[in-house]
């Protein structure tokens, strides 16, 4: 009989969470700051043992925190039996080392804690290679303090995930596998692109927003499709298309994306550009914002800045405010009254938990859909029956008259297809007046 049992579960990181904040920062954002740094350490596995905050005014350049607070952290870790201290502000290469050797415990910042959750999280062979990308190039320039994290524990918060085995090999290799993945990812996007023109024609939306708002959960209500929801940050990391029976024969094709977050790691923001150039090539992008989340201005700001970043900031946009379902009726009025007096982009007010309040964007959608419709009359050669079956498909049939060799169609037609009918041999296009 065994006298003892042995714990094969991985030991669970004890956190110490460590924010300091510029001066000028709200104390309640400083809260809702140091909040979301939990939830972030919750969703990588690991457990917040302690808090501590300090305003500065400017880094101090060996520790981030003056050298009184970076002792009282010590103490603290030690009282805690901490085992890692996770900073909220992105720390230099140096104060990384600096910092470790004072608390003989590993030391991460913001950005490292979220690419780890983003390589656990990681599924699809893209999105690996996206996250392997920004993890190497985060590593490079701190490959000696990578070094002796490996040789203190293996494995654990930041060590895990598809850069693992990269930590062994030398700076030289890892500049390899760099160029390697940028081609590898180069290749999938231009298969992506063709993917797309063969989607040309469809009505194109892309839901855009910060982490945890309910994209996902959207895309489900809208398709009834399947997609993977949870309370976690970061649940999605593959961008996905679905189609959605918008009603009276209309349909679009929604893609949902990768969440956003404040202090996004900007290698992470460049590895998943081409996830998100669907966004960009989409015909609207929908905006969606948690209204039941107290900082939900903030999180607006953080969104906006990230799609600046991207180049999507004057895209035609639509703010939904999703979850609803979770503040009162006078909330929502403030709600309005409040996003009409910061920006004139129109806003619907959804909850993915409730269909009936779906309609309104599905309305907003068709409006959409109508305004980029042309009505105008074509002729067709008649044995050319591919492209009727083209017109059949994406535009709405008003009219048709069959004169001998032609077809003549008057119809709604979205610009794409307009483009492509005006350049087919054989087809006519005129305005609907002159018909
Ligand atoms: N009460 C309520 N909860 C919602 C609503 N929409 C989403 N949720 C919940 O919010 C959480 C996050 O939803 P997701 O759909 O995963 O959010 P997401 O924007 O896709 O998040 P990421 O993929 O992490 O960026 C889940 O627990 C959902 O059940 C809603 O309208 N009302
Ligand atoms: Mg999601």
């Amino acid at each position: 009989m065994p006298t003892q049992l042995i714990d094969m579960r991985t030991p669970v990181e004890r956190a110490v969470l460590v924010g300091a904040p510029r001066g000028e920062l709200e104390a309640r954002l400083i809260d809702e700051h140091l909040a979301e740094l939990a939830r972030l350490t919750d969703t990588a596995g690991g457990e917040v043992v302690g808090k501590l905050t300090q305003r500065i005014s400017k880094p101090n350049p060996r520790f981030y925190v003056g050298k009184g607070k970076a002792d009282e952290l010590k103490s603290l870790v030690i009282e805690t039996e901490g085992n890692l201290v996770i900073f909220d502000e992105e720390l230099s290469p140096a104060q990384g080392k600096n910092l470790e050797d004072l608390l003989d415990v590993r030391v991460m910042d913001r950005s490292e804690l979220i690419l780890d959750i983003f390589a656990t999280r990681a599924r699809s062979k893209e999105a690996r290679m996206q996250v392997e990308l920004a993890q190497l190039e985060y590593l490079l320039p701190r490959l000696r303090r990578m070094w002796s994290h490996l040789s203190r524990i293996r494995g654990g918060i930041g060590l895990r995930g598809p850069g693992e085995t990269q930590l062994e090999t030398d700076r030289r290799l890892i500049g390899k596998r760099i160029v390697d993945l940028k081609g590898k990812l180069r290749h999938v996007a231009e298969k992506r692109q063709m993917q797309r023109k063969s989607r040309e024609g469809s009505f194109r939306a892309a839901l855009v927003g910060y982490t945890n708002a309910g994209k996902s959960s959207l895309l489900c209500a809208l398709s009834g499709a399947d997609l993977f929801v949870e309370d976690k940050l970061f649940a999605t990391l593959d961008s996905a298309t679905r189609r959605v029976d918008l009603g009276g024969g209309h349909e679009a094709l929604l893609t949902d994306t990768v969440g956003f977050i404040r202090k996004l790691p900007h290698h992470l923001v460049a590895s998943f550009r081409s996830t998100l150039e669907e966004a960009r090539e989409g015909d609207v992008l929908l905006h969606v914002i948690d209204a039941s989340h107290a900082e939900w201005e903030e999180q607006r700001h953080v969104v906006n800045d990230v799609l600046a970043d991207l180049d999507l900031i004057d895209s035609d946009k639509i703010l939904v405010f999703n979850k609803v379902d979770r503040i009162t009726h006078a909330e929502e009025e403030a709600l309005r009254a409040r996003i009409r007096a910061l920006e004139p982009t129109p806003a619907v007010f959804v909850s993915a938990h409730d269909d009936a309040t779906l309609v309104s964007l599905k309305e907003t959608l068709v409006a959409r859909i109508r305004a980029r419709l042309q009505e105008v009359v074509v002729r067709v050669p008649v044995e050319d029956g591919q492209t009727l079956a083209a017109i059949y498909r994406e535009a709405e049939v008003i009219e048709r008259a069959d004169e001998g060799t032609g077809v003549l169609l008057t119809v709604r037609i979205p610009a794409p297809l307009l483009g492509r009918l005006r350049r087919l041999e054989g087809v006519h296009v005129q305005p609907v007046a002159a018909s």
